[in-house]
C-alpha cells in the first residue's frame, strides 16, 4: 500500500492516537542550531524543545545540521521536518510527531548555508551530537592538529568540515559584527563535556591565531583586540550537560508499521524508550527555553551526573555489547536476560559505583534498579552492535577511568577489566564468529592489523592502549594492562565461558 507523506498538509488527518504539534510551526522563530541531526538529537533535545514551543515559546525553533551526509535532509526535507517519535516498552508503543526541528542543511553541500544559520542573532544555542570520535582529539586528549579536517579548517576557515571549525568561524564573524555570542551546549557522552568542548575550540582558535599572525591577517583580529582563543576562552559559555534516552537504530520493519498506524508515510521515524533525563549546567547568557519545566534538571554541577550515567550506563552497556556479541546475543535485552551476563554487569555496577562521590545525592541503587528495567525492554530489541561501534573512543570515560580510580584507591577489580579484554577480542573476532564491519572503530585500520599479528595477549593489549592511548602516562597503566591480558587469554582459549569462570560466574 502506498502513502501520502507525513508533513504540515497531513499533520491534520492523522489518528488521534499520535500526538501532534499543536502550535503554529509558521510562528516560531529559529533560536538553535543543532549539530549532528541524528535519531538521538531527534529523540532527545528535539522532543524537549518541541514541548517548550507547545507551551508557548517562540523563539527556539531549530535549524538541524547534518556534518556528514545528506539522509537526514532526504528522508526530512519532504515532510517539512516532521517525524515521529516511536515510544516503546512492553506495555506497547505510543505516536509523538515532532515539530520543532524547522529546517536542515547539509554542511558539505553549504557550509556558507550552515555559518549563515550561526551568525544569525537569533540563534543563541548551539547543541551538538556529533558522537565521541568527532571532537578530534589525540591520543593525549588535545584537538588532533594533525586530523586532515582540522589541518583543512585551519587553511580554509570560511569553508568548514568541523565543528571546531563551523563554531570558531560564527563566533569570530558574530564578534566582527557586534553579535553576543552564542552559548554552545555540548549533549555528547564525554565527561565534562562542555569544558571539553571549550578547551577543544580554545586550542583550534589559538592554532587559528598563529596562523593569522603569519599571514598578517587582521580582519579578523584587529590591532588591540584579544585574539580569537581568548574571546572563546572568556565570552562563550559552554554549559555541560549530561543526556540519556536510549535510541535504537531504526529499521525498515519500524517504518512500515509506523506507516500503517499513522496512514502516512514516515522516511525516518524514530524509537526510544520511555525514560528520558537530561541534566543541564546552567549557565545560558543569551539566554534559553524554559526547559525546567518539561523535566529537564537544571543544575551548577553536571559533574557526578555525568559520571553516574556513563559510567553505570554506558559503561556496561558497552559490557552487554562485547560481552554479548561474544556470547551470540544480538540485543541487549537478550544479553541482559543471560544470567552470566545479568551477574556480570551487577558486579560491574558495584565496581563502578565505588568511584562516584557519596555526597552528591546519587541514588545509585534507584539508578541501577531502573537501568535494569531499561536494559529489558524487549520492545526495543537495542543492537549489540550498534552499541559495539567506536569502542576506541567510548571505553576511556566508560570503563578505563572507572577502572584507574579504583586501582588508585586500592579498590578491588576485575570485571571492570573485562569489558576492556572483550572489546579487544570482539575486534578480532570480526570477519571471523562475527560478521566483517559488524561495528566499526576509527582506529579500525591499524587495530585490524595489530590483531592480525595475533600477539600474545600482553603484548596485544599493550599494543592497543598505545594506539588508542588508553591510560596514557598514568602510574596504574602497567596494573590494568596485566589485569586485561589475563582476560583476554580466557576468552581467547574459550570466549566468555572461561573469562565468566574464572570470575566465579557459572554461564
Ligand atoms: C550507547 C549509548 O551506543 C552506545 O554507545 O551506550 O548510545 C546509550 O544508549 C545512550 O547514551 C543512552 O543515553
Amino acid at each position: 500500500m502506498t502513502h501520502d507523506r507525513l508533513s504540515d498538509g497531513t499533520l491534520r488527518s492523522l489518528p488521534n492516537q499520535a500526538s501532534v504539534p499543536a502550535y503554529d510551526r509558521d510562528d516560531i522563530a529559529p533560536g538553535i542550531v543543532h549539530l549532528g541531526v541524528g535519531a538521538f538529537h531527534r529523540a532527545h533535545q528535539a522532543a524537549y524543545v518541541d514541548d517548550c514551543l507547545a507551551a508557548g515559546e517562540r523563539d527556539w525553533g531549530i535549524v538541524g545540521v547534518s556534518l556528514r551526509s545528506a539522509d537526514t535532509r532526504d528522508a526530512l526535507a519532504p515532510q517539512d521536518g516532521l517525524y515521529t517519535l516511536a515510544i516503546r516498552d512492553s506495555g506497547g508503543e505510543s505516536l509523538r510527531v515532532i515539530g520543532s526541528i524547522q529546517s536542515m542543511l547539509v554542511a558539505p553541500e553549504d557550509p556558507g548555508a550552515v555559518l549563515a544559520a550561526l551568525i544569525d542573532p537569533r540563534t543563541r544555542i548551539v547543541t551538538l551530537t556529533i558522537t565521541e570520535k568527532a571532537y578530534l582529539r589525540a591520543a593525549d586528549g588535545r584537538l588532533d592538529e594533525t586530523h586532515p579536517d582540522i589541518v583543512h579548517d585551519l587553511a580554509n576557515p570560511g569553508l568548514p568540515r568541523t565543528a571546531h571549525g563551523f563554531l570558531t568561524e560564527a563566533l569570530a564573524r558574530r564578534r566582527a559584527v557586534g553579535t553576543p555570542a552564542f552559548t554552545v551546549l555540548c549533549c555528547d557522552n564525554l565527561p565534562a563535556n562542555g569544558a571539553t568542548l571549550h578547551r577543544l575550540l580554545i586550542e583550534f582558535a589559538a592554532l587559528r591565531d598563529q596562523g593569522l599572525a603569519r599571514q598578517g591577517d587582521v580582519q579578523l583580529a584587529p590591532q588591540g583586540d584579544a585574539p580569537l582563543a581568548s574571546h572563546i576562552a572568556n565570552d562563550v559559555a559552554f554549559p555541560s550537560s549530561m543526556v540519556d534516552r536510549i535510541v535504537p537504530a531504526t529499521t525498515d520493519a519500524d517504518r512500515t508499521r509506523i506507516a500503517v498506524e499513522l496512514g502516512v508515510e514516515d522516511a525516518w521515524p524514530v524509537m526510544t524508550e520511555p525514560f528520558c533525563q537530561w541534566v543541564v549546567e546552567d549557565d545560558f547568557p543569551a539566554g534559553r527555553p524554559a526547559w525546567e519545566k518539561f523535566g529537564v534538571t537544571m543544575v551548577a554541577d553536571v559533574g557526578p551526573f555525568e559520571d553516574m550515567k556513563l559510567r553505570l550506563l554506558n559503561g556496561s552497556h558497552s559490557g552487554i555489547a562485547y560481552l554479548g556479541l561474544l556470547s551470540g546475543h544480538a540485543t541487549v535485552d537478550r544479553a541482559f536476560a543471560d544470567p552470566a551476563i545479568r551477574q556480570f554487569v551487577d558486579r560491574l555496577w558495584a565496581e563502578a559505583i565505588s568511584t562516584l562521590p557519596e555526597d552528591a545525592g546519587l541514588d545509585t541503587s534507584a539508578y541501577t534498579a531502573e537501568l535494569a528495567q531499561r536494559f529489558s525492554n524487549t520492545a526495543l530489541a537495542h543492537r549489540t552492535a550498534q552499541i559495539a561501534n567506536d569502542g576506541s573512543q567510548k571505553l576511556p570515560q566508560r570503563i578505563v577511568a572507572s577502572v584507574l580510580e579504583c586501582l588508585e584507591a586500592g579498590t578491588e577489580m576485575v570485571h571492570l577489566t573485562l569489558v576492556v579484554a572483550a572489546w579487544i577480542a570482539a575486534c578480532a573476532e570480526r570477519g571471523k564468529a562475527l560478521p566483517e564491519a559488524h561495528f566499526t572503530d576509527p582506529l579500525d585500520a591499524p587495530l585490524t592489523e595489530l590483531l592480525s599479528r595475533q600477539l600474545p595477549a600482553n603484548e596485544t593489549v599493550t599494543a592497543v592502549f598505545d594506539l588508542a592511548g588508553f591510560a596514557r602516562d598514568h602510574p596504574e597503566r602497567q596494573t590494568l594492562i596485566e589485569l586485561a591480558a589475563v582476560h583476554l587469554v580466557h576468552l581467547r582459549r574459550d570466549g566468555p565461558t572461561l573469562a565468566f569462570a574464572a570470575l566465579g560466574i557459572d554461564s
